[in-house]
């Protein structure tokens, strides 16, 4: 039986709503219809609950949108830019920051100054913008997660953890010079602290440069404190301090932990690598003192970072996911464990096991989710993976799976119940989703804009 004790009410009060759409199954048949099968391809005033992404759908604290109307719109020099500043070197302890207009424009930045044509670039698990941005610039990606990252059936702490022995066998064959190591704190599965000294101390012996990809790094931190030892006394501020003095720099998408809706950074300590970044910059996103973003929405962000280490605030966020997937666990239904920080993952071969992945079971279920219950969610297997460059071949990952992902601050636990009665719902039902097929196929990032129907 599920623990409700476990699960804190939400540590804010509402003070301005937006009203959702209503609208009936047979109107969202045919709004699916015309999206081509595409949940990316609806309009959000046709979604009851929408759990496409926590990627800039937060909503902001009374603060944050007090801070908006301090926002300095200078061409150069603003006084939020300096906050903003001021406020990361203190949660991230690096020297330099270059704002962005979300975390992209960081990865795009990063990717043309640190990787060379030819370059590997090992990371736990890729995201899809971030391979793309190393690959574009010549770079290779390859997978050092720990194996059990692949097995959605095995519930064990840190499954976001950089197997080491796989790391070092990169370094072995392919030569330090030629690596560069990222570390996505992103990816729904944490990072152990011991994992993330053992990368810098592994990398430091050879000399090559760590990059963090920050985006959901407080959720990680919060992980690091229920289940690290050593960890349980320490602020999730001091956590973060300590995780990433692992690092040479990161990457930022501000649209998820700092709790805004638009804005990222790039981060780094090395000079030749700043002066390198503040000339791109300049090119792909605005002066180095506001890269692609308005002076209030550096300023939403400032606060936004230092919101979301509120103990109490993060402690909510994680467990609310969480209560979703105790829900939906509790009713049989299979699902990605342990749950991470940011969605719950449905398994839909285990959903699905009458389509083969090239059916797209997980793209098919997440249309049936908004058929069925006006739920938006997202695919994130065999469509989102794409193509091998070299072969053409389509990527085929283990994890074919359906992202139920909660925004901050944004729904309640009789959300979550909704969504639950959905799925489960849908799972009675399993075997009436139908497999799909391609009629328009995007050569990148093809998860956004392609259109599907049904296999006859
Ligand atoms: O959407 P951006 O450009 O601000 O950030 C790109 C990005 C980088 N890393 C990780 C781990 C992400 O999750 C990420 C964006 N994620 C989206 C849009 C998402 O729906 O998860």
């Amino acid at each position: 039986m599920i623990d409700f004790s476990k699960y804190p009410a939400e540590p804010f009060r509402i003070k301005s709503v937006e009203p959702v759409s209503m609208i009936g199954r047979d109107i969202r048949l045919k709004k699916i219809e015309e999206a081509g099968w595409n949940t990316f391809l609806l309009n959000s005033e046709d979604v009851y609950i929408d759990l496409l992404t926590d990627s800039g759908t937060n909503a902001m604290s009374d603060r944050q949108w007090g801070g908006l109307m301090v926002g300095d719109e200078a061409y150069a020099g603003s006084r939020n830019f300096h906050h903003l500043e001021k406020t990361v070197q203190e949660v991230f302890g690096f020297k330099h920051l270059v704002p962005t207009h979300q975390g992209r424009g960081a990865e795009n930045i990063l990717s043309r100054i640190a990787i060379k044509p030819g370059q590997y670039v090992p990371g736990n698990m890729y995201f899809t913008t971030t391979r793309y941005h190393q690959e574009a610039n010549g770079g290779i990606f390859v997978d050092v997660i720990r194996d059990e990252a692949h097995d959605s059936t095995i519930d064990i702490p840190f499954k976001g953890n950089i197997n080491l022995a796989k790391l070092e066998r990169v370094i072995e064959e392919k030569g330090a010079e030629n690596l560069a190591v990222t570390v996505n704190l992103a990816g729904g599965q944490p990072v152990s602290m011991e994992n993330m000294r053992q990368v810098r101390e592994l990398t430091n012996r050879h000399g090559i440069k760590v990059f963090y990809d920050a985006t959901r790094c407080v959720e990680n931190a919060y992980f690091i404190k229920e289940q690290e030892k050593g960890f349980e006394n320490k602020t999730i501020a001091e956590i973060v301090r300590e995780m990433f003095s692992y690092a040479d720099g990161c990457t930022m998408s501000g649209k998820k932990d700092c709790i805004v809706n638009i804005g990222g950074f790039l981060c780094m300590n090395d000079e030749h690598l700043f002066e390198a970044a503040k000339e791109l910059v300049v090119v792909f996103e605005g002066m180095p003192s506001y890269g692609g973003m308005a002076g209030r929405d550096m300023e939403a962000m400032a606060i936004g970072l230092k919101e979301s280490l509120q103990y109490e605030y993060i402690r909510h966020r994680v467990l609310q996911v969480r209560y979703l997937g105790d829900l939906l666990k509790e009713a049989g239904i299979p699902i990605i464990e342990p749950v991470g920080g940011h969605a719950v993952f449905l398994d839909a071969r285990r959903f699905c096991p009458h389509l083969t992945q090239d059916q797209f079971p997980a793209q098919s279920l997440a249309a049936e989710l908004y058929v069925e219950g006006g739920v938006r969610s997202m695919e994130r297997g065999i469509v989102s993976a794409g193509r091998d460059k070299d072969t053409g071949k389509n990527h085929t990952p283990k994890l074919e799976t359906v992202r139920l992902t909660i925004p901050r601050r944004v729904y309640t636990y009789k959300h979550m119940d909704v969504v639950a009665d959905v799925v489960k719902h849908l799972y009675k039902h399993r075997e009436d989703i139908r497999g799909l097929k391609f009629v328009y196929e995007p050569k990148q990032l093809r998860f956004f804009t392609a259109r599907f129907e049904h296999i006859k």
